[in-house]
């Protein structure tokens, strides 16, 4: 398999450039080449944004919202094949591909496909006047995205971008080069104008190239908080609009008259779907004291059934960490977390086998860990570790677990689980955080916001909110009487 550049409509041949390999995060057996952008590859993919910019500014939005729906359509008539390409570039569940990366891309399709003939302004009454106001497109924008979700990822962007009258040039995560490549196919067969939404291949070194070109408009990035800052920076200098989807470090807290069952499942939920690998992942479990031995015990219990092993077995329900090098990372966390004193519970060991008896060894395979006897302080407790593992810490009152709650740089998610629904939203309404949830978790219907505050990122994506990050206001006040003027 070859990654190389989407531009203009055609995959270009990657030859005489910087490149490596991609592997399978399961068996670490190579997939294909990926070949790393260049200045002409970017110079490239910048004029031909910018020419399918100057078309697509001209079709009305329902014209538009045509193309992103028929796109929408073909990633769904693909369902099999994209998820089998994101779960061997990803290492996650086929099950998960199969039931939410896709969907959630086309979701995003359909949602601004279906408004975009709505994107509209205001219009005022004034004294012999009127005013109105358009919501314009910025121009050229530019998609940087995580290696967790990749064609969500880019869908998330691509469509309010699209929809909003922009083009996009789309850059992947350099671990996840393959259905990036899947999308701009599909907006080509969809009808979109050649160069509508271009992609390019590399690392943060290409990433950089598209936040300092002064043709490109607006960048919007999902990654780690320290990427944020350097982007944030680098787009302050030609004062181009951001938006940053950043990580987390996000609270869940449960109260003694919570639904256990439902508080476990969303436990499960907030930390080991995607092998952990979700920035607004619950990775701090508050547990009231008056629970928190049954909770924790039926909690270890759930945690040792995940069947952990071949990503590309329906069976599966948990795989494989995206590299070789981040599995060690996370084991350098739960070694920290050991060393610190705090207990694990279980898990956080490289299996042999997987839950059919299958080798694993060659793969990046580690079991879903749960640590007890934690301390706010520490590391494990403090810093996102982007992986299975999970801290659970007690607490007595109200007002006590929303200040530790709280005492983060980070504000990506958070959610309580209570079934006294007045407490419910007044603890919800004093936590720092962007995307909550109440007696659920990691829910994200394309309807509502999605987006961090303080540290984890500027910005939303989804929902109506998204419309603003993807267009500038014009106002125009018209004249229905004469000048009057001093002179
Ligand atoms: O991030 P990185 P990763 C977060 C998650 C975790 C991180 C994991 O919480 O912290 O992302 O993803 C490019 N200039 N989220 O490791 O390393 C890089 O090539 C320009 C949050 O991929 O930050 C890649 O394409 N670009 C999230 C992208 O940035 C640069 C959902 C991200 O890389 C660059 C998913 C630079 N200097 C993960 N350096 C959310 N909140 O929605 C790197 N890149």
């Amino acid at each position: 398999m070859v990654y190389s550049q989407f531009v203009d409509g055609v995959l270009t041949t990657g030859s005489k450039r910087e490149s490596w390999l991609n592997y399978n995060p399961a068996n670490n057996n190579p997939l294909g080449e990926v070949f790393q952008a260049n200045d002409q590859d970017i110079e490239a993919a910048v004029n031909s944004s910018e020419k399918a910019f100057h078309i697509w500014r001209t079709k009305t939005g329902a014209e538009r919202g045509r193309v992103l729906l028929k796109a929408a359509d073909i990633l769904r008539s693909r369902l099999e094949k994209i998820a089998s390409l994101e779960t061997q570039d990803v290492g996650k569940p086929i099950s998960e591909s199969l039931a939410v990366d896709i969907s959630s891309a086309a979701d995003a399709m359909e949602y601004f496909g279906g408004m975009a003939a709505g994107i509209h302004g205001e219009f005022f009454d004034l004294k012999n006047a009127f005013g109105y106001t358009r919501p314009e497109p910025l121009g050229v924008c530019a998609g940087i995205g995580a290696w967790n979700y990749p064609i969500q990822i880019a869908a998330w962007k691509a469509a309010p971008a699209l929809a909003c009258g922009n083009s996009m040039i789309f850059k992947p995560s350099e671990l996840t080069p393959a259905t990036a490549l899947e999308l701009a196919k599909a907006f080509m067969e969809a009808g979109a104008p050649p160069g509508l939404f271009n992609v390019v291949q590399g690392d943060g070194r290409v990433g950089g190239m598209l936040v300092n070109h002064p043709r490109i408009a607006k960048i919007s990035l999902t990654g780690s908080v320290s990427t944020g800052k350097k982007i944030f920076a680098g787009a302050a200098a030609h004062l181009k609009r951001v938006t940053l989807e950043l990580g987390g470090k996000s609270p869940l807290i449960v109260f003694e008259d919570a639904d256990i069952h439902n508080a476990v499942s969303a436990t499960l939920l907030a930390n080991f779907y995607s092998q952990g690998e979700v920035c607004s992942n619950g990775t701090r479990v508050f547990v009231h004291r008056q629970i928190f031995d049954s909770f924790l015990m039926k909690l270890k219990d759930r945690t040792e059934k995940i069947r952990v092993g071949d990503p590309a077995d329906p069976d599966t329900q948990m795989g494989a960490l995206i590299s070789k090098a981040h599995m060690e990372k996370i084991i350098r966390f739960i070694e920290s977390g050991k060393s610190s004193g705090a207990t694990l519970v279980t898990g956080g060991f490289r299996p042999e086998k997987d839950f059919k008896g299958r080798d694993i060894t060659s793969g990046n395979f580690l079991t879903p860990a749960i640590f007890t006897d934690c301390d706010d302080s520490m590391e494990i407790c403090k810093e996102e570790i982007f992986g299975p593992v999970l801290s659970i810490l007690c607490f007595d009152s109200e007002e006590e677990v929303i200040e530790r709650a709280n005492n983060t740089s980070f504000g990506l998610a958070a959610g309580v689980f209570t079934n006294d629904i007045k407490r419910g939203h007044r603890v919800i309404h004093q936590l720092q955080a962007g995307t909550c949830w109440i007696n659920n978790y990691n829910i994200t219907p394309i309807e509502l916001p999605f987006g961090g505050n303080k540290q984890s990122g500027q910005g939303r994506e989804n929902s109506l909110a998204a419309i603003q990050h993807y267009t500038q206001l014009k106002s125009v006040y018209v004249e229905l009487g004469d000048v009057e003027s001093p002179y």
